[in-house]
């Protein structure tokens, strides 16, 4: 009997509006034309618990203090890691998330201003030492990514936050990119969308020829 070969754990992060949504499913069909089974994911959320912790931070009307809501982020975490994420990737299958930690970095470490040391705590104690094998870092400034979110409403309690606390999520983003290189790719998305593809297209090929 053969061993199952462990699944790849990708991520896509960024601000709103730099094209997340638009580019998970060119993520999924190029690891599919690899010919892996793809789990696609997003947190918050992808669980029953995750998907009412979405619900509550992203559209719940009631103030939610900064470390209640990177509380509510772990949570989520633990049960998604615990139910889809690990025993996905022990079956083989190739987990793509929108969204992770570097999130919690990035919106409530660089957004909210709480301390990274704090977030490295807890993301001892619910991943141990799981980490995205990748990481697409989709950029682009203020001026691109603000006339896309206008297009699109109403906005949600993330998306109502001042432009200096996106410019904060921006620089903790990048920031991690620089310390980070080799898991975290930065593509650039204010260009047309095929570059952009051909550039993410780029970024998994090495991990799509290892197996
Ligand atoms: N959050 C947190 O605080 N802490 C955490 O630990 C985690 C999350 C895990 C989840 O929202 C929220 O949770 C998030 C952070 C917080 N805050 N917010 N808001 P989400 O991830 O579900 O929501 P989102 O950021 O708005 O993601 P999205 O829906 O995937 O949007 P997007 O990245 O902006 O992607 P899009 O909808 O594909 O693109 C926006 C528009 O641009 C759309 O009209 C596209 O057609 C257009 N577009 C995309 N690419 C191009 C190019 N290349 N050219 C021209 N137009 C383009």
């Amino acid at each position: 009997m053969t061993a199952t070969i462990p699944g790849r754990f990708i991520t896509i992060e960024g601000v709103e509006g730099v094209g997340k949504s638009t580019n998970l499913g060119f993520v999924a069909a190029t690891l599919q034309a690899a010919g892996h089974n793809v789990r696609l994911t997003r947190e918050p959320g992808g669980t029953p618990l995750g998907e009412r912790v979405r619900q509550l931070l992203l559209h719940g009307d009631a103030r939610v203090d900064p470390l209640a809501e990177l509380l509510l982020m772990f949570a989520a975490r633990a049960a998604h890691l615990r139910e889809v994420i690990e025993p996905a990737l022990a079956a083989g299958d190739w987990v793509v998330c929108d969204r992770f930690t570097d999130a919690t970095y990035a919106y409530q470490g660089g957004g909210r201003g709480l301390p990274e040391t704090a977030i490295a705590t807890l993301e001892a104690l619910v991943q141990g030492s799981r980490r995205p094998d990748l990481t697409l870092l989709l950029d682009a400034p203020p001026e691109v990514t603000d006339p896309r979110l206008r297009a699109r409403a109403p906005a949600d309690r993330f998306e109502q936050e001042e432009a200096a606390f996106f410019a904060r999520v921006r620089a903790t983003y990048l920031a991690r990119a620089a310390r980070e290189s080799g898991r975290v790719r930065l593509i650039r998305t204010d260009r047309p969308l095929p570059e952009v593809q051909a550039d993410i297209a780029q970024a998994l090929a090495p991990l799509v020829g290892r197996t």
